[in-house]
Protein backbone atom coordinates (compact mmCIF):
# COMPACT_ATOMS: atom_id res chain seq x y z
CA UNK A 1 0.00 0.00 0.00
CA UNK A 2 1.80 3.58 -0.97
CA UNK A 3 2.83 5.88 1.96
CA UNK A 4 3.68 9.03 1.62
CA UNK A 5 4.35 10.25 -1.64
CA UNK A 6 5.87 7.00 -2.54
CA UNK A 7 4.94 6.82 -6.55
CA UNK A 8 3.41 3.95 -8.38
CA UNK A 9 5.66 3.53 -11.46
CA UNK A 10 3.14 2.24 -13.65
CA UNK A 11 -0.32 3.49 -12.35
CA UNK A 12 -3.21 4.77 -14.38
CA UNK A 13 -3.30 8.20 -15.55
CA UNK A 14 -7.59 9.41 -14.66
CA UNK A 15 -8.94 7.40 -11.91
CA UNK A 16 -12.37 7.44 -11.08
CA UNK A 17 -13.81 6.96 -7.53
CA UNK A 18 -17.34 5.77 -7.02
CA UNK A 19 -19.65 4.38 -4.85
CA UNK A 20 -20.20 1.67 -7.22
CA UNK A 21 -18.51 0.44 -10.07
CA UNK A 22 -20.22 0.81 -13.48
CA UNK A 23 -21.00 -3.03 -13.28
CA UNK A 24 -23.03 -5.46 -11.20
CA UNK A 25 -21.87 -8.50 -9.96
CA UNK A 26 -23.86 -11.38 -10.63
CA UNK A 27 -23.72 -15.19 -9.54
CA UNK A 28 -24.58 -17.84 -12.03
CA UNK A 29 -26.33 -21.14 -11.53
CA UNK A 30 -23.26 -22.82 -11.74
CA UNK A 31 -21.31 -20.83 -9.16
CA UNK A 32 -19.44 -18.55 -11.20
CA UNK A 33 -18.93 -14.86 -10.97
CA UNK A 34 -20.17 -12.22 -13.78
CA UNK A 35 -20.33 -9.00 -14.94
CA UNK A 36 -23.20 -7.13 -16.45
CA UNK A 37 -22.83 -3.69 -17.23
CA UNK A 38 -25.15 -0.81 -15.56
CA UNK A 39 -25.37 1.78 -17.86
CA UNK A 40 -25.79 5.20 -15.94
CA UNK A 41 -24.79 8.41 -17.04
CA UNK A 42 -21.51 8.78 -15.46
CA UNK A 43 -20.57 5.46 -17.44
CA UNK A 44 -21.27 7.36 -20.44
CA UNK A 45 -19.82 10.44 -20.13
CA UNK A 46 -16.57 9.12 -18.59
CA UNK A 47 -16.05 6.02 -21.13
CA UNK A 48 -14.45 8.46 -23.84
CA UNK A 49 -12.04 9.68 -21.25
CA UNK A 50 -11.14 6.44 -20.09
CA UNK A 51 -10.09 5.27 -23.30
CA UNK A 52 -8.00 7.99 -24.06
CA UNK A 53 -6.38 8.01 -21.22
CA UNK A 54 -5.49 4.70 -19.39
CA UNK A 55 -8.22 5.06 -17.04
CA UNK A 56 -9.69 3.00 -13.75
CA UNK A 57 -12.52 2.80 -12.25
CA UNK A 58 -12.40 2.19 -8.33
CA UNK A 59 -15.77 1.47 -6.72
CA UNK A 60 -18.05 -1.19 -5.01
CA UNK A 61 -19.65 -4.13 -6.95
CA UNK A 62 -23.16 -3.93 -5.24
CA UNK A 63 -23.00 -7.02 -3.16
CA UNK A 64 -21.33 -7.85 0.46
CA UNK A 65 -18.15 -10.12 1.11
CA UNK A 66 -14.71 -10.31 -0.31
CA UNK A 67 -13.40 -8.24 -3.28
CA UNK A 68 -13.17 -9.31 -6.34
CA UNK A 69 -9.53 -9.30 -7.97
CA UNK A 70 -9.19 -5.91 -10.45
CA UNK A 71 -10.10 -6.65 -13.77
CA UNK A 72 -10.22 -5.51 -17.46
CA UNK A 73 -13.77 -4.31 -19.47
CA UNK A 74 -14.51 -1.91 -22.02
CA UNK A 75 -11.41 0.04 -22.02
CA UNK A 76 -10.85 0.34 -18.33
CA UNK A 77 -9.53 -1.00 -15.69
CA UNK A 78 -12.26 -1.63 -12.90
CA UNK A 79 -11.16 -2.09 -9.36
CA UNK A 80 -13.19 -4.00 -6.48
CA UNK A 81 -13.71 -2.52 -3.06
CA UNK A 82 -15.09 -4.97 -0.68
CA UNK A 83 -17.77 -3.89 1.99
CA UNK A 84 -18.70 -6.45 4.62
CA UNK A 85 -22.20 -6.74 5.38
CA UNK A 86 -22.20 -4.81 8.36
CA UNK A 87 -20.24 -2.27 6.39
CA UNK A 88 -23.32 -1.77 4.07
CA UNK A 89 -25.75 -1.68 6.46
CA UNK A 90 -24.04 1.01 8.35
CA UNK A 91 -21.83 3.17 5.80
CA UNK A 92 -24.10 2.78 2.94
CA UNK A 93 -27.48 2.65 4.45
CA UNK A 94 -26.68 4.07 7.11
CA UNK A 95 -24.75 7.06 6.86
CA UNK A 96 -24.74 7.40 3.29
CA UNK A 97 -29.01 6.72 2.84
CA UNK A 98 -30.15 8.05 6.20
CA UNK A 99 -27.51 10.64 7.77
CA UNK A 100 -26.18 12.41 4.43
CA UNK A 101 -29.30 12.16 1.96
CA UNK A 102 -31.89 13.16 4.10
CA UNK A 103 -29.40 16.12 5.91
CA UNK A 104 -28.51 17.03 2.53
CA UNK A 105 -32.09 17.23 1.16
CA UNK A 106 -33.72 19.69 3.33
CA UNK A 107 -34.66 17.36 6.22
CA UNK A 108 -37.80 16.42 4.39
CA UNK A 109 -36.97 13.94 6.70
CA UNK A 110 -35.12 13.82 9.95
CA UNK A 111 -31.90 12.01 9.63
CA UNK A 112 -30.55 9.85 12.23
CA UNK A 113 -27.08 10.52 13.81
CA UNK A 114 -25.06 7.69 14.78
CA UNK A 115 -21.71 7.08 16.36
CA UNK A 116 -21.00 3.82 14.90
CA UNK A 117 -22.48 4.77 11.39
CA UNK A 118 -20.13 7.83 10.91
CA UNK A 119 -16.80 5.23 12.28
CA UNK A 120 -18.23 2.70 9.44
CA UNK A 121 -18.08 6.07 7.16
CA UNK A 122 -14.38 6.95 7.60
CA UNK A 123 -13.10 3.30 7.54
CA UNK A 124 -14.40 2.69 4.27
CA UNK A 125 -13.48 6.04 2.90
CA UNK A 126 -10.09 5.34 3.74
CA UNK A 127 -10.16 2.34 2.04
CA UNK A 128 -11.86 3.82 -1.43
CA UNK A 129 -8.63 6.25 -0.94
CA UNK A 130 -6.24 3.64 -0.31
CA UNK A 131 -7.81 1.92 -3.45
CA UNK A 132 -7.37 5.06 -5.21
CA UNK A 133 -4.02 5.80 -4.39
CA UNK A 134 -2.62 1.81 -5.23
CA UNK A 135 -3.87 2.76 -8.62
CA UNK A 136 -3.09 6.04 -9.70
CA UNK A 137 0.23 7.14 -11.59
CA UNK A 138 2.42 9.54 -10.64
CA UNK A 139 0.83 13.21 -10.97
CA UNK A 140 -2.69 11.24 -12.03
CA UNK A 141 -5.87 13.08 -12.06
CA UNK A 142 -8.21 11.12 -9.54
CA UNK A 143 -12.08 12.35 -9.86
CA UNK A 144 -13.76 10.92 -6.65
CA UNK A 145 -17.75 10.58 -7.09
CA UNK A 146 -20.81 12.08 -4.75
CA UNK A 147 -21.84 12.13 -0.58
CA UNK A 148 -20.73 8.90 -0.05
CA UNK A 149 -16.94 9.20 -0.53
CA UNK A 150 -16.41 13.20 1.20
CA UNK A 151 -13.62 11.66 3.41
CA UNK A 152 -12.02 10.29 0.25
CA UNK A 153 -9.99 14.05 -1.11
CA UNK A 154 -8.16 14.93 2.02
CA UNK A 155 -6.97 10.62 2.73
CA UNK A 156 -5.78 10.34 -0.75
CA UNK A 157 -4.02 13.67 -0.57
CA UNK A 158 -2.46 11.99 2.73
CA UNK A 159 -1.56 9.39 0.37
CA UNK A 160 -0.35 11.19 -2.53
CA UNK A 161 0.48 14.54 -2.47
CA UNK A 162 1.69 14.17 -6.17
CA UNK A 163 -2.11 13.49 -7.55
CA UNK A 164 -4.75 15.85 -8.78
CA UNK A 165 -7.98 15.36 -6.98
CA UNK A 166 -11.26 16.75 -8.42
CA UNK A 167 -14.64 15.83 -6.41
CA UNK A 168 -18.11 16.23 -7.04
CA UNK A 169 -21.12 16.06 -5.44
CA UNK A 170 -24.66 14.91 -7.40
CA UNK A 171 -27.02 16.13 -5.09
CA UNK A 172 -27.15 19.19 -3.05
CA UNK A 173 -24.97 20.71 -0.71
CA UNK A 174 -27.16 22.13 1.91
CA UNK A 175 -27.28 25.73 3.53
CA UNK A 176 -24.51 26.18 6.61
CA UNK A 177 -28.36 26.11 9.25
CA UNK A 178 -28.79 22.64 8.26
CA UNK A 179 -25.47 21.55 7.73
CA UNK A 180 -24.84 22.68 10.81
CA UNK A 181 -26.63 19.75 12.66
CA UNK A 182 -23.77 17.18 11.17
CA UNK A 183 -21.60 16.45 14.50
CA UNK A 184 -18.93 15.32 12.12
CA UNK A 185 -19.33 18.27 10.09
CA UNK A 186 -15.73 19.72 10.52
CA UNK A 187 -14.38 16.22 9.48
CA UNK A 188 -16.46 16.40 6.18
CA UNK A 189 -15.55 19.77 5.13
CA UNK A 190 -11.67 19.11 5.90
CA UNK A 191 -12.45 15.81 3.72
CA UNK A 192 -13.37 17.20 1.39
CA UNK A 193 -11.00 19.77 1.34
CA UNK A 194 -8.45 17.77 -0.04
CA UNK A 195 -9.47 18.23 -3.60
CA UNK A 196 -8.13 20.86 -5.63
CA UNK A 197 -11.58 21.32 -7.54
CA UNK A 198 -15.33 20.73 -6.29
CA UNK A 199 -18.01 20.32 -8.46
CA UNK A 200 -21.91 20.79 -7.48
CA UNK A 201 -24.85 21.36 -9.55
CA UNK A 202 -25.79 24.73 -9.11
CA UNK A 203 -24.38 28.06 -8.17
CA UNK A 204 -26.17 27.85 -5.06
CA UNK A 205 -24.94 24.50 -3.71
CA UNK A 206 -20.99 25.76 -4.28
CA UNK A 207 -21.90 28.65 -2.51
CA UNK A 208 -23.19 26.64 1.05
CA UNK A 209 -20.12 25.30 0.58
CA UNK A 210 -17.77 28.11 1.02
CA UNK A 211 -19.84 29.13 3.49
CA UNK A 212 -19.57 26.08 5.42
CA UNK A 213 -16.06 26.20 4.91
CA UNK A 214 -15.84 29.57 6.96
CA UNK A 215 -18.10 28.96 9.22
CA UNK A 216 -16.92 25.11 9.79
CA UNK A 217 -13.48 25.34 9.16
CA UNK A 218 -12.93 29.37 9.74
CA UNK A 219 -10.93 29.90 6.59
CA UNK A 220 -11.59 32.27 4.60
CA UNK A 221 -12.65 32.50 1.08
CA UNK A 222 -11.91 34.89 -2.09
CA UNK A 223 -14.91 34.46 -4.51
CA UNK A 224 -14.78 30.93 -5.49
CA UNK A 225 -11.70 29.62 -3.95
CA UNK A 226 -10.22 28.93 -0.61
CA UNK A 227 -6.24 28.84 1.01
CA UNK A 228 -5.66 25.63 2.62
CA UNK A 229 -2.56 24.73 4.52
CA UNK A 230 -0.92 21.13 5.14
CA UNK A 231 1.89 18.87 4.85
CA UNK A 232 2.34 19.61 1.00
CA UNK A 233 2.41 23.60 1.90
CA UNK A 234 -0.23 26.08 1.02
CA UNK A 235 -3.31 25.30 -1.63
CA UNK A 236 -6.07 27.02 -3.65
CA UNK A 237 -9.05 24.57 -3.66
CA UNK A 238 -11.74 26.14 -5.95
CA UNK A 239 -15.84 25.21 -5.68
CA UNK A 240 -17.80 26.10 -9.09
CA UNK A 241 -21.02 24.64 -10.41
CA UNK A 242 -21.08 22.50 -13.55
CA UNK A 243 -24.77 21.46 -14.00
CA UNK A 244 -24.66 17.60 -15.01
CA UNK A 245 -26.17 16.68 -18.16
CA UNK A 246 -27.47 13.11 -20.06
CA UNK A 247 -25.82 11.89 -23.35
CA UNK A 248 -28.49 13.97 -25.15
CA UNK A 249 -27.74 12.61 -28.70
CA UNK A 250 -28.07 9.07 -27.64
CA UNK A 251 -31.59 9.76 -26.72
CA UNK A 252 -32.64 11.77 -29.29
CA UNK A 253 -31.47 8.61 -31.97
CA UNK A 254 -32.65 6.55 -29.69
CA UNK A 255 -36.56 7.85 -29.29
CA UNK A 256 -36.43 8.52 -32.96
CA UNK A 257 -35.65 5.09 -33.62
CA UNK A 258 -39.09 3.02 -35.85
CA UNK A 259 -39.48 0.55 -33.22
CA UNK A 260 -39.72 3.62 -30.51
CA UNK A 261 -41.72 5.91 -32.27
CA UNK A 262 -44.23 2.52 -32.90
CA UNK A 263 -43.73 1.91 -28.91
CA UNK A 264 -45.00 5.14 -28.21
CA UNK A 265 -47.90 4.92 -30.47
CA UNK A 266 -48.38 1.42 -28.93
CA UNK A 267 -48.59 2.68 -25.24
CA UNK A 268 -51.07 5.54 -26.43
CA UNK A 269 -53.26 3.10 -27.51
CA UNK A 270 -53.19 0.77 -24.96
CA UNK A 271 -54.11 3.56 -22.22
CA UNK A 272 -57.21 4.83 -24.51
CA UNK A 273 -56.33 7.49 -27.15
CA UNK A 274 -57.23 10.62 -27.09
CA UNK A 275 -56.54 10.71 -23.15
CA UNK A 276 -53.88 12.85 -22.21
CA UNK A 277 -51.11 11.24 -20.59
CA UNK A 278 -49.90 12.70 -17.80
CA UNK A 279 -46.10 11.16 -16.48
CA UNK A 280 -43.70 10.84 -13.41
CA UNK A 281 -40.72 8.86 -13.80
CA UNK A 282 -38.85 8.43 -10.36
CA UNK A 283 -36.92 6.64 -8.10
CA UNK A 284 -39.38 5.94 -5.24
CA UNK A 285 -37.53 8.48 -2.77
CA UNK A 286 -39.11 10.79 -0.49
CA UNK A 287 -37.30 13.67 -1.80
CA UNK A 288 -39.25 13.49 -5.51
CA UNK A 289 -43.05 15.02 -4.25
CA UNK A 290 -44.59 11.59 -5.57
CA UNK A 291 -47.09 12.33 -3.12
CA UNK A 292 -47.37 15.86 -3.34
CA UNK A 293 -47.87 15.11 -6.99
CA UNK A 294 -50.51 12.37 -6.42
CA UNK A 295 -51.96 14.70 -4.22
CA UNK A 296 -52.62 16.99 -6.98
CA UNK A 297 -53.73 14.80 -9.37
CA UNK A 298 -56.63 13.38 -6.77
CA UNK A 299 -57.85 16.76 -6.09
CA UNK A 300 -58.37 17.73 -9.59
CA UNK A 301 -60.59 14.35 -10.49
CA UNK A 302 -62.60 15.17 -7.28
CA UNK A 303 -62.57 19.01 -8.69
CA UNK A 304 -63.94 17.23 -11.96
CA UNK A 305 -61.14 18.98 -13.57
CA UNK A 306 -59.65 16.18 -15.24
CA UNK A 307 -61.28 12.50 -15.77
CA UNK A 308 -60.52 9.24 -16.34
CA UNK A 309 -61.98 9.60 -19.59
CA UNK A 310 -59.73 12.22 -20.04
CA UNK A 311 -56.50 12.07 -18.85
CA UNK A 312 -54.57 9.39 -16.99
CA UNK A 313 -51.43 9.96 -14.68
CA UNK A 314 -49.27 7.21 -15.09
CA UNK A 315 -46.11 7.14 -12.19
CA UNK A 316 -43.18 4.73 -13.19
CA UNK A 317 -41.75 4.73 -9.65
CA UNK A 318 -38.23 2.50 -9.48
CA UNK A 319 -37.27 0.34 -6.50
CA UNK A 320 -35.20 2.28 -4.33
CA UNK A 321 -33.00 1.51 -0.95
CA UNK A 322 -35.56 -0.93 0.11
CA UNK A 323 -33.72 -1.93 3.00
CA UNK A 324 -34.00 1.94 4.88
CA UNK A 325 -37.13 2.24 6.97
CA UNK A 326 -38.16 4.93 5.31
CA UNK A 327 -38.28 3.72 2.22
CA UNK A 328 -40.41 0.95 2.98
CA UNK A 329 -42.65 3.43 4.68
CA UNK A 330 -42.93 6.03 1.67
CA UNK A 331 -43.94 2.77 -0.85
CA UNK A 332 -46.59 1.74 1.63
CA UNK A 333 -47.97 5.16 1.59
CA UNK A 334 -47.59 5.42 -2.19
CA UNK A 335 -49.36 2.59 -2.69
CA UNK A 336 -52.00 3.33 -0.40
CA UNK A 337 -52.40 6.89 -2.28
CA UNK A 338 -52.51 5.30 -5.62
CA UNK A 339 -55.10 2.63 -4.20
CA UNK A 340 -57.46 5.31 -3.09
CA UNK A 341 -57.72 7.35 -6.05
CA UNK A 342 -58.49 4.57 -7.86
CA UNK A 343 -60.85 3.16 -5.97
CA UNK A 344 -62.64 6.79 -5.58
CA UNK A 345 -62.16 7.49 -9.63
CA UNK A 346 -61.60 4.62 -11.74
CA UNK A 347 -64.04 3.33 -14.16
CA UNK A 348 -63.58 -0.89 -15.27
CA UNK A 349 -60.93 -0.55 -17.93
CA UNK A 350 -60.61 2.82 -16.81
CA UNK A 351 -57.92 3.31 -14.12
CA UNK A 352 -57.32 7.20 -12.79
CA UNK A 353 -53.28 6.33 -12.12
CA UNK A 354 -51.46 3.57 -13.44
CA UNK A 355 -48.53 2.55 -10.84
CA UNK A 356 -45.56 0.53 -12.07
CA UNK A 357 -43.11 -0.31 -9.74
CA UNK A 358 -40.65 -1.49 -12.16
CA UNK A 359 -37.36 -0.37 -14.09
CA UNK A 360 -37.43 -0.53 -17.49
CA UNK A 361 -34.83 -1.10 -20.39
CA UNK A 362 -33.66 3.04 -21.77
CA UNK A 363 -36.09 2.14 -25.17
CA UNK A 364 -38.84 1.49 -23.13
CA UNK A 365 -38.36 4.98 -20.91
CA UNK A 366 -37.76 6.68 -24.44
CA UNK A 367 -41.15 5.19 -25.72
CA UNK A 368 -42.54 6.51 -22.71
CA UNK A 369 -41.25 10.06 -22.65
CA UNK A 370 -42.20 10.49 -26.10
CA UNK A 371 -45.95 8.95 -25.22
CA UNK A 372 -46.32 11.71 -22.80
CA UNK A 373 -48.10 14.97 -22.99
CA UNK A 374 -47.44 16.33 -20.36
CA UNK A 375 -44.07 15.09 -18.02
CA UNK A 376 -44.49 15.69 -13.99
CA UNK A 377 -41.10 16.63 -12.17
CA UNK A 378 -41.94 17.82 -8.77
CA UNK A 379 -39.05 17.41 -6.16
CA UNK A 380 -38.80 18.48 -3.15
CA UNK A 381 -35.22 18.77 -3.18
CA UNK A 382 -33.23 17.41 -6.44
CA UNK A 383 -29.39 17.84 -7.17
CA UNK A 384 -30.42 18.28 -11.03
CA UNK A 385 -32.97 15.95 -11.92
CA UNK A 386 -32.36 14.05 -15.37
CA UNK A 387 -35.50 12.74 -15.69
CA UNK A 388 -36.38 15.99 -17.30
CA UNK A 389 -33.54 16.37 -19.20
CA UNK A 390 -34.40 12.70 -20.96
CA UNK A 391 -37.93 13.85 -21.39
CA UNK A 392 -36.84 17.11 -23.24
CA UNK A 393 -34.23 14.87 -24.98
CA UNK A 394 -36.69 12.52 -26.48
CA UNK A 395 -39.15 14.91 -27.90
CA UNK A 396 -37.76 15.25 -31.70
CA UNK A 397 -41.55 16.19 -32.40
CA UNK A 398 -41.06 19.31 -30.33
CA UNK A 399 -44.69 18.56 -28.84
CA UNK A 400 -45.54 18.00 -24.96
CA UNK A 401 -44.79 20.09 -21.86
CA UNK A 402 -42.51 19.86 -18.81
CA UNK A 403 -43.41 20.54 -15.53
CA UNK A 404 -40.61 21.27 -13.25
CA UNK A 405 -40.40 21.88 -9.29
CA UNK A 406 -37.92 25.32 -8.64
CA UNK A 407 -36.01 22.60 -6.10
CA UNK A 408 -34.45 20.68 -8.88
CA UNK A 409 -30.76 21.64 -10.42
CA UNK A 410 -32.22 21.11 -13.72
CA UNK A 411 -34.67 24.21 -13.03
CA UNK A 412 -31.90 26.45 -13.88
CA UNK A 413 -31.17 24.94 -16.73
CA UNK A 414 -34.62 24.50 -17.95
CA UNK A 415 -36.04 28.45 -18.32
CA UNK A 416 -38.56 27.21 -20.82
CA UNK A 417 -40.32 24.42 -18.61
CA UNK A 418 -43.18 25.28 -16.35
CA UNK A 419 -41.97 26.15 -13.02
CA UNK A 420 -44.16 24.48 -9.86
CA UNK A 421 -43.73 25.14 -6.34
CA UNK A 422 -44.37 21.37 -5.26
CA UNK A 423 -45.58 22.18 -1.69
CA UNK A 424 -48.30 24.47 -3.23
CA UNK A 425 -51.13 22.24 -3.97
CA UNK A 426 -53.67 24.68 -5.62
CA UNK A 427 -50.77 26.34 -7.88
CA UNK A 428 -49.27 22.36 -8.64
CA UNK A 429 -53.14 22.06 -9.56
CA UNK A 430 -53.43 25.09 -11.88
CA UNK A 431 -49.96 24.15 -13.56
CA UNK A 432 -50.84 21.00 -14.55
CA UNK A 433 -54.18 22.23 -15.94
CA UNK A 434 -52.24 24.83 -17.72
CA UNK A 435 -49.70 21.88 -19.22
CA UNK A 436 -52.66 19.54 -20.33
CA UNK A 437 -54.45 22.64 -22.33
CA UNK A 438 -51.28 24.10 -23.65
CA UNK A 439 -51.94 25.06 -27.56
CA UNK A 440 -49.61 23.28 -29.33
CA UNK A 441 -48.07 26.20 -31.02
CA UNK A 442 -46.83 27.31 -27.35
CA UNK A 443 -45.75 23.50 -26.60
CA UNK A 444 -43.68 23.64 -29.56
CA UNK A 445 -42.04 27.17 -29.26
CA UNK A 446 -41.47 26.17 -25.70
CA UNK A 447 -39.89 22.65 -26.59
CA UNK A 448 -37.84 23.88 -29.15
CA UNK A 449 -35.49 26.29 -26.67
CA UNK A 450 -35.19 23.45 -23.92
CA UNK A 451 -34.34 21.30 -27.10
CA UNK A 452 -31.74 23.57 -28.02
CA UNK A 453 -29.80 23.66 -24.39
CA UNK A 454 -30.36 20.31 -23.84
CA UNK A 455 -28.41 18.73 -26.96
CA UNK A 456 -25.98 21.31 -26.83
CA UNK A 457 -24.83 21.32 -23.09
CA UNK A 458 -24.82 17.35 -23.11
CA UNK A 459 -22.71 14.99 -19.99
CA UNK A 460 -19.74 14.83 -22.65
CA UNK A 461 -19.91 19.09 -22.02
CA UNK A 462 -19.99 18.45 -18.56
CA UNK A 463 -17.66 15.67 -17.80
CA UNK A 464 -14.90 18.22 -20.26
CA UNK A 465 -15.72 21.32 -18.35
CA UNK A 466 -14.84 19.84 -15.03
CA UNK A 467 -11.68 18.05 -16.36
CA UNK A 468 -10.49 20.83 -18.01
CA UNK A 469 -10.93 23.02 -14.95
CA UNK A 470 -8.91 20.42 -12.76
CA UNK A 471 -6.48 19.84 -15.00
CA UNK A 472 -5.78 23.40 -16.26
CA UNK A 473 -2.79 25.56 -14.97
CA UNK A 474 -3.43 25.92 -10.90
CA UNK A 475 -4.06 29.76 -10.50
P1 LIG B 1 -31.31 10.25 -8.92
O1 LIG B 1 -31.84 10.73 -7.62
O2 LIG B 1 -31.31 8.78 -9.12
O3 LIG B 1 -29.84 10.84 -9.20
P2 LIG B 1 -32.26 11.37 -11.56
O4 LIG B 1 -31.31 12.48 -11.86
O5 LIG B 1 -33.65 11.67 -11.94
O6 LIG B 1 -32.27 10.99 -10.01
O7 LIG B 1 -31.79 10.07 -12.33
C1 LIG B 1 -32.56 8.90 -12.35
C2 LIG B 1 -32.18 8.06 -13.55
O8 LIG B 1 -32.81 6.77 -13.44
C3 LIG B 1 -32.66 8.66 -14.85
O9 LIG B 1 -31.68 8.44 -15.83
C4 LIG B 1 -33.94 7.86 -15.17
O10 LIG B 1 -34.25 7.72 -16.54
C5 LIG B 1 -33.60 6.51 -14.59
N1 LIG B 1 -34.84 5.80 -14.19
C6 LIG B 1 -35.75 6.22 -13.30
N2 LIG B 1 -36.74 5.32 -13.19
C7 LIG B 1 -36.45 4.32 -14.04
C8 LIG B 1 -37.09 3.07 -14.38
N3 LIG B 1 -38.24 2.68 -13.83
N4 LIG B 1 -36.50 2.29 -15.29
C9 LIG B 1 -35.32 2.67 -15.85
N5 LIG B 1 -34.68 3.80 -15.57
C10 LIG B 1 -35.23 4.62 -14.67
C11 LIG B 1 -28.88 11.60 -8.44
C12 LIG B 1 -29.39 12.93 -7.90
C13 LIG B 1 -29.96 13.75 -9.03
C14 LIG B 1 -28.90 13.95 -10.13
C15 LIG B 1 -28.26 12.62 -10.51
C16 LIG B 1 -27.06 12.82 -11.44
O11 LIG B 1 -30.37 12.73 -6.89
O12 LIG B 1 -30.43 15.01 -8.57
O13 LIG B 1 -29.53 14.50 -11.28
O14 LIG B 1 -27.82 11.92 -9.37
O15 LIG B 1 -26.13 13.69 -10.90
Amino acid sequence: MPTGSEVVPDGYEFVVVANRLPVDRQVEADGTTSWRRSPGGLVTALEPVMQKADGAWVGWSGAPGEADAPFDADGMRLVPVPLSAEEVADYYEGFSNATLWPLYHDVIVAPEFHRDWWDAYVRVNRRFAEAAAEQASHGATVWVQDYQLQLVPAVLRGLRPDLRIGFFNHIPFPPFEIFAQLPWRRQVIEGLLGADLLGFQRVQDANNFLRAVRRTAGLSTRGQSVRVQDAAGERRVRAHAFPISIDSAGLDAMARREDVVRRAAEIRAELGSPRRIALGVDRLDYTKGIRHRLKAWGELLEDGKVTPEDSVLVQVATPSRERVEHYRVLRDEIELTVGRINGDHSRLGTPAVHYLHHSYPREEMAALFLAADVMLVTSLRDGMNLVAKEYVASRHDERGVLVLSEFTGAADDLPQALKVNPHDIDGLKETILRALSMPDAEQARRMRALRRRVLDRDVARWADSFLSALQGPQP
